[in-house]
């Protein structure tokens, strides 16, 4: 009976759960007690589950406070292959989720919310890219991590925003690449490995929130302030000269800690400025848009990871036939990286 509920926690803490907000989302702000008792009864339930917590940068600050490691999706992947735990609960959405599922086959990955999903990852298909493919069969498909795994299926290598310059550097020079989904991504590497590239038109919403207006004011009102700006970002392809650094998450997190400036505009979903602020208390950081929220990422809230470990849903898990294919453009890069 693998799923039985755990021996010290059953209904009673089940009943005590605060209910999520109306809309299903975390029901934010929530009251300091109400926090800590949610944070208590999550690490009673951990033990019990001999569970792993892992939360994506993006994730809600009091979901970070908790997690067993806070990171970027190949961090977090990397942590998942690398517990001995028996159950991952996956703060994060459902891609990440996926792949942990497929690298870790012994274990059981719950994510506290199942519609957290990625309107990135679904604006490519796995029949575009074979449509793809027939009009270039000399072409190799590269795919962003912020793809599902029946995409990455179909795909020949993976990248991700940190490793995308190093893994395209290292394929062929006469091959045609096809970079899904993120236009913006896409752009960037375009321009930093001048590679001939077919660029998807897929954008991440969160992102596009991003406008030059926005940065360019604020650039005005902290003119000491060092701009950090995410490749994803909408506005990516006329600010690019304005940005002192093109990074990913972590390695916006890695920049800082080296950086010699004390203040920075950080152009990114607003859950990594709970992460930089807590690893860094005497630098500032000023959100390019408090609006830079990805709706998915905050589907999952702390009511909704003590749930999953309650009941032990919902658990993601790939189709073999799909998860074989799609690891080989995930191992391809890990190879490189
Ligand atoms: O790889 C990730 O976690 C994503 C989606 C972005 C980043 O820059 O970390």
């Amino acid at each position: 009976m693998p799923h039985a509920l755990p021996r010290v926690i059953d209904e009673i803490a089940v009943a005590a759960l605060p209910a999520a907000g109306s809309n299903g989302h975390a029901a934010v702000p929530r009251d300091p007690t109400q926090t800590r008792r949610l944070t208590e009864l999550i690490a009673r339930l951990k033990t019990e589950r001999r569970a792993v917590i892992l939360a994506h940068n993006y994730q809600e600050g009091s979901i970070q406070d908790l997690a067993d490691f806070t990171g970027d999706s190949l961090g977090l992947a990397r942590q998942a292959k690398a517990t001995d735990a028996e159950v991952i609960v996956f703060c994060g959405v459902h891609f990440m989720a996926e792949t942990a599922a497929m690298l870790c086959p012994d274990k059981t990955v719950l994510i506290p919310d199942l519609q957290a999903g990625c309107s990135l990852a679904d604006m490519v298909t796995p029949e575009a890219i074979r449509a793809w493919r027939v009009a270039h069969p000399d072409g190799l498909v590269v795919c962003y991590v912020n793809t599902s795994a029946a995409v990455k299926a179909e795909c020949d290598y993976c990248v991700t925003s940190t490793n995308g310059v190093q893994v395209l550097q290292s394929l062929p020079e006469d091959r045609d690449i096809l970079f899904v989904p993120d236009f913006y991504l896409g752009s960037y590497l375009k321009a930093k490995t001048k590679r001939k590239i077919h660029l998807w038109r897929g954008y991440c919403p969160a992102h596009a929130a991003l406008l030059p207006e926005l940065i360019e004011s604020l650039m005005d009102a902290h003119p000491e302030a060092e701009f950090l700006m995410h490749p994803e970002c909408g506005c990516l392809t006329k600010q690019m000269h304005l940005a002192d650094r093109i990074l990913s998450t972590e390695g916006m997190v890695q920049y800082v800690n080296r950086a010699p400036g004390r203040e920075f505009i950080v152009a990114t979903e607003v859950g990594l400025l709970h992460r930089l602020r807590a690893l860094y208390p005497d630098r500032r950081f000023y959100a390019a848009s408090e609006h830079a929220r990805c709706h998915h990422m905050n589907r999952n809230s702390l009511e909704k990871v003590a749930q999953a470990l309650v009941s032990m849903e919902h658990v993601v898990r790939v189709e073999p036939a799909i998860a074989e294919r799609a690891l080989r453009p995930i191992e391809r890069m890990l190879a490189i990286t």
